[in-house]
C-alpha cells in the first residue's frame, strides 16, 4: 500500500476504533456490487420492490417519518472562528463540536457494517474534480453515492494519485432528532454527520462536500461552487449556449434542467449537464467553465408528469430509488399530481386516506443516475466542463419581481444574486411560504461568511472581460387573484431565448434603475395563454414596492457588519439613488 493510500487505512481503522462496527466493507463501485446491496436491502426492509413490469430495477425506500429533509438548525459551519463561518451559518467551536460528535459516534455502528465510499465529485480525472471518502453505516446511502457520484476503484485510484481527499464521516445513529447534528470543519476539509439518513444531510457528496466544503475551498483556490444547475440550449441553426441557474430549493431547478422545447418552439432543443451544482472555474482565456459535480439526479417526484416534466417522467421510469412516495393498488410508485393511477398506501404504508395528509411526502424523492435522462449532454462528461454565457439567478417570488431581468454589469449582478429571495418550500423543515433572504440560492450552503462570499464574487470582475452576463427570473409572479401569470415549465425556454439575445447583443432592452427589462415584442408569446396584457404585469416594476425592498435588501446586507464589500454597499446605493 502506498503512503497516499496508508494515510487513508489509518483513519478508517481510527474510525471503527471509535465506532466499533462488526464489519468493514470498502465500496468498489460495479454494478453487481449496487445489486448486491438491492438485494439485501429487500430482505432488511430497507427497500422494498416496486412493480418490476412497470418499473424494472425500482425501489421505495420509507424513511423514519422525522427524517425526510434537510435540517438547517442542525446544521453548522465549525470554523475556527465565528466571523468565519458568518452570521449566515450556525457555528460551533470545532474542540466542543467534535467533543460532541465523537460522543455520538463511540461505538454507535455496533453490530454494524461500516461501508468506506471513495468517490468522485466531477469527471474522473478532470483538474476541476475532487475527491472524497464516506464513511456510512447505511446501505441506503451507499446505493444512493452509487447513483449520484462516480465511486469505487476509480476514484480511490485517483485518491491515491492525488494524496488529497475530503473525510465524511456518517452514521444514522438513532435517527434521534435530539441526537442529530450536520457538521463541517472547513479548515480541516472534514464532515461529520448523525442522526438522519435524509439525502442532504446524508449523501455527504452532495450539499455538504460539493457546496459547503467546496465553496470554503474555491474561495482560497480562486473558482466558485455554486447551488446551479447547468444547461445546454441549443438553435434551430445548431449553436449551443451554456447557462447555469440558481434557484432556491424547489424552485424547479430540476424542471429546467431537463426541459423539453414545447412543439411552437421549433427546432430547439435543450441538454441537461447538472440540476443542482455547478463548480466553475475560469479557463486561460478568461471564460467561466462550469462541471457538475454529481452523476445523478436527487430529485423531488410530487409535481412530476408528463406535462410538467416529461424528461423526468421518462428518466424514473426505471433503475431509481424512490424514497417516500405513496404506491398504487398495483404497487407502481405514486405521487400528488402524476396524473395516472390513484394511492393505495401512503409514505409511511398506512392505508390511504384522503384525510391524512399527501398521499406521498412533500419532499418525496427520487434518485437516479443522470444517464437515465435522455436529454443528458455528451459534454456533462467533458473533463474542461462547458463555457457559460450567463448566470441566471432567480426565486419564488408571488408579487415585485419580473418575470426576467438583467443586471448591467458584474458588480451589479453580484448585488442581484445577493438579492435573491424566496418563498419557503418543503425542502428544509420550517414554516412554508414566507419570504426569506437566500443570496445566490446558496444559504444553507455556503460554508463561510457571506460577506467574503460576496468580495470573492466581485473579485472575479478584475480577474477577466470575458464574464458571462447575469440575469434574474421570476416563474411566479400572481395576479391580485393569486393566479399564476406565466405558464411555466416548457415556455421558461421562451424567456432563456431573450436570455442568449441580449448575451449576443441581438434584441435591446429598456434601462430600468434595477436592470434591463425586456421590451415587450422582444418576449415571443405566440401560441401561449399570456395577453399582452398578462405579458405587462409580468414585467412591471413598481417603483414604490422597489423602494420598499431596497430598504430590506439593505438591512440585510448591513447585518454583516464591517465585513461587507464597500463595492456591494456602493451597488445599493446607485440603485436606491436610481429609485428615488
Ligand atoms: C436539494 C435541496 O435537495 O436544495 O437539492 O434541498
Ligand atoms: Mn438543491
Amino acid at each position: 500500500m502506498t503512503a497516499r493510500l496508508q494515510a487513508l487505512s489509518e483513519w478508517v481503522a481510527e474510525v471503527s476504533k471509535l465506532t466499533q462496527p462488526d464489519q468493514i466493507h470498502w465500496c468498489t463501485g460495479t454494478r453487481e456490487e449496487y445489486d448486491t446491496f438491492v438485494s439485501e436491502m429487500l430482505l432488511s426492509g430497507d427497500l422494498l420492490e416496486l412493480n418490476q413490469e412497470n418499473y424494472p430495477n425500482c425501489y421505495l425506500h420509507r424513511s423514519d417519518p422525522k427524517d425526510v429533509a434537510r435540517v438547517e438548525h442542525l446544521t453548522y459551519v465549525c470554523s475556527k472562528s465565528e466571523i468565519e463561518a458568518g452570521p449566515n451559518n450556525n457555528w460551533m467551536d470545532p474542540v466542543e463540536a467534535k467533543d460532541l460528535m465523537l460522543g455520538f459516534f463511540s461505538g454507535c455502528m455496533k453490530g454494524r457494517t461500516m461501508y468506506v465510499i471513495p468517490y468522485c465529485m466531477g469527471p474522473l480525472g478532470s483538474p476541476y474534480s475532487r475527491y472524497g471518502v464516506e464513511l456510512t453505516d447505511s446501505a441506503y446511502v451507499v446505493a444512493n453515492m452509487f447513483l449520484m457520484t462516480r465511486m469505487g476503484n476509480e476514484a480511490l485510484a485517483h485518491i491515491e494519485q492525488t494524496g488529497s481527499f475530503i473525510k465524511g464521516l456518517h452514521s444514522i445513529g438513532e435517527l434521534d432528532p435530539e441526537r442529530r447534528y450536520i457538521m463541517h470543519f472547513p479548515e480541516e476539509l472534514t464532515i461529520m454527520s448523525y442522526g438522519s439518513g435524509y439525502g442532504g444531510n446524508a449523501l455527504l457528496g452532495k450539499k455538504c462536500h460539493a457546496l459547503r466544503i467546496a465553496s470554503y475551498q474555491a474561495r482560497t483556490e480562486g473558482w466558485l461552487a455554486e447551488h446551479m444547475l447547468i444547461v445546454g440550449v441549443e438553435n434551430p441553426e445548431g449553436e449551443i449556449h451554456y447557462l447555469a441557474c440558481a434557484f432556491p430549493s424547489q424552485c424547479g431547478k430540476t424542471n429546467l434542467a431537463m426541459l423539453i422545447p414545447p412543439k411552437s418552439q421549433k427546432g430547439w432543443k435543450v441538454w441537461t449537464l447538472g440540476d443542482d451544482i455547478a463548480w466553475m472555474h475560469l479557463d486561460d482565456e478568461g471564460r467561466l467553465r462550469a462541471i457538475n459535480p454529481e452523476a445523478g439526479l436527487f430529485g423531488v417526484v410530487p409535481g412530476t408528469n408528463q406535462k410538467t416534466n416529461p424528461n423526468a417522467y421518462e428518466t424514473i421510469r426505471h433503475d431509481t430509488i424512490f424514497t417516500n412516495v405513496a404506491v398504487t393498488a398495483e404497487n407502481d410508485p405514486w405521487w400528488e399530481d402524476k396524473e395516472t393511477g390513484e394511492a393505495a398506501v401512503d409514505w409511511q404504508g398506512r392505508s390511504y386516506d384522503t384525510k391524512s395528509g399527501p398521499a406521498a411526502h412533500p419532499n418525496s424523492r427520487f434518485t437516479v443516475s443522470a444517464k437515465n435522462n435522455p436529454s443528458y449532454s455528451s459534454l456533462a462528461e467533458a473533463p474542461e466542463g462547458v463555457p457559460i454565457t450567463a448566470v441566471v439567478f432567480g426565486g419564488r417570488r408571488s408579487e415585485l419581481t419580473p418575470l426576467v431581468y438583467q443586471a448591467k454589469d458584474w458588480a451589479h449582478g453580484v448585488l442581484v444574486g445577493a438579492s435573491v429571495a424566496s418563498e419557503t418550500t418543503a425542502a428544509a423543515t420550517g414554516e412554508v411560504g414566507i419570504v426569506r433572504r437566500d443570496p445566490m440560492a446558496m444559504k444553507p450552503f455556503c460554508g463561510y461568511n457571506f460577506a467574503d462570499y460576496w468580495r470573492h464574487w466581485l473579485s472575479f470582475e478584475d480577474r477577466s472581460d470575458k464574464l458571462p452576463k447575469i440575469f434574474h427570473v421570476n416563474w411566479f409572479r400572481r395576479d391580485t387573484d393569486g393566479r399564476l401569470l406565466w405558464p411555466g415549465f416548457g415556455e421558461n425556454l421562451r424567456v432563456l431565448r431573450w436570455v442568449i439575445d441580449r448575451c449576443e447583443g441581438r434584441v435591446d432592452a429598456d434601462t430600468l434603475p434595477i436592470g434591463y427589462l425586456p421590451k415587450a415584442e422582444t418576449i415571443d408569446i405566440e401560441g401561449i395563454d399570456v395577453s399582452p396584457n398578462t405579458l405587462e404585469q409580468l414585467l412591471a416594476v413598481d417603483p414604490q414596492q422597489w423602494r420598499e425592498e431596497m430598504d430590506h435588501i439593505g438591512e440585510y446586507l448591513q447585518s454583516y457588519g464591517d465585513r461587507l464589500p464597500d463595492r456591494l454597499s456602493a451597488e445599493h446605493k446607485k440603485i436606491v439613488q436610481a429609485l428615488s
